[in-house]
């Protein structure tokens, strides 16, 4: 029994979280940290990085941070040089800073699809392509991916984002194929609908206290009949990358409540 629950230690690792100021990012990070993970917190903002550190040391968890906007090549392969030095070469690594625009498609402008693409996925490949040297040296590896229900279902309004997740999660298993034989295993969380600050504006009561209208139809969406919450993705957070997952690799966990597995509610 001890032995299966030392499998999900992740007890000296060192692992790094991209966008870990605050929402998902902050509450995965944090779990790391309660699991014994020499943790590595980013985020681009200075201010919002600095608030973050004290959040962590409110809560008596020992991290650092690093600020680094993770779609910048150069200021990424400086922060896991300097990752390195402070904490050693990176075991986790977690691939959630992100982004969404929702604009309907003949209204977005190119540029606007490109920023999307450019954090939701070309970061990814950039900040994946940085650690991957250390794991090789290493012998082992763990790359976890937020992807989205969005790599499954497309929305209105959505567009670049849909097109950014759909592209991590085959992203995803193509870091699985190529990197597999060196005992590196990369797997993707797929979040239903999580109350953080993306998901806010989602959420906002209406002007005469009720229900905002998408908040009603996600929960009619989902057999659970709630958001999700941040802590809900800790658990598959751990699992991934923890030696509890070994010979998981290239597969993509949906956190959602039952959303994909729903054919909707009944008229
Ligand atoms: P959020 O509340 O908007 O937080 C996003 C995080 O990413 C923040 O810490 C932000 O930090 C950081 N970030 C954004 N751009 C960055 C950049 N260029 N470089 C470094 N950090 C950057 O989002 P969330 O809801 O927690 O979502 C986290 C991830 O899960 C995203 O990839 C999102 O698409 C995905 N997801 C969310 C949901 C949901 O329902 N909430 C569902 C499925 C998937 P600063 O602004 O402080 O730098
Ligand atoms: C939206 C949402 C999402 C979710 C999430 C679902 O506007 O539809 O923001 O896309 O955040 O990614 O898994």
């Amino acid at each position: 029994m001890d032995d299966i629950l030392k499998s999900f230690s992740l007890e000296g690792k060192v692992a790094l979280v991209t966008g870990a100021t605050y929402g998902i990012g902050f509450e995965i990070a944090a779990a790391y940290a309660r699991a014994g993970a020499k943790v590595a917190v980013n985020g681009h903002n200075e201010e919002r990085l600095e608030k973050a550190g004290e959040e962590y040391r409110k809560l008596g968890l020992d991290v650092k941070t690093y600020l680094c906007d993770v779609t910048n090549e150069f200021d990424v392969d400086e922060m896991v040089g300097k990752i390195r030095e402070d904490l050693g070469v990176i075991d986790i690594l977690v691939n959630n800073a992100g982004m969404i625009k929702r604009i309907p498609m003949c209204e977005m402008s190119v540029e606007e699809f490109r920023e999307v693409i450019d954090v939701d996925l070309t970061a990814p490949f950039i900040v994946s392509k940085a650690v991957l040297p250390g794991m090789i040296e290493k012998g082992h590896g763990k790359i976890i991916n937020i992807c989205s229900m969005m790599s499954e279902l497309g929305r209105e309004t959505v567009s670049a984002y849909a097109a950014a997740k759909g592209g991590l999660k085959m992203l995803t298993k193509n870091i699985a194929s190529e990197f597999g034989s060196q005992n590196i295993q990369c797997n993707g969380i797929g979040p239903g609908y999580i109350a953080t600050p993306q998901t806010a504006p989602l959420r906002e009561p209406q002007p005469d206290g009720s229900k905002h209208p998408f908040d009603q139809f996600i929960c009619s969406r989902t057999p659970a009949n709630r958001w999700g919450t941040t802590e809900d993705l800790t658990g598959p957070a751990i699992f991934l990358a923890s030696d509890a997952s070994n010979f998981v690799n290239g597969q993509i966990l949906y956190v959602d409540g039952g959303i994909l597995g729903y054919i909707g509610k009944q008229p």
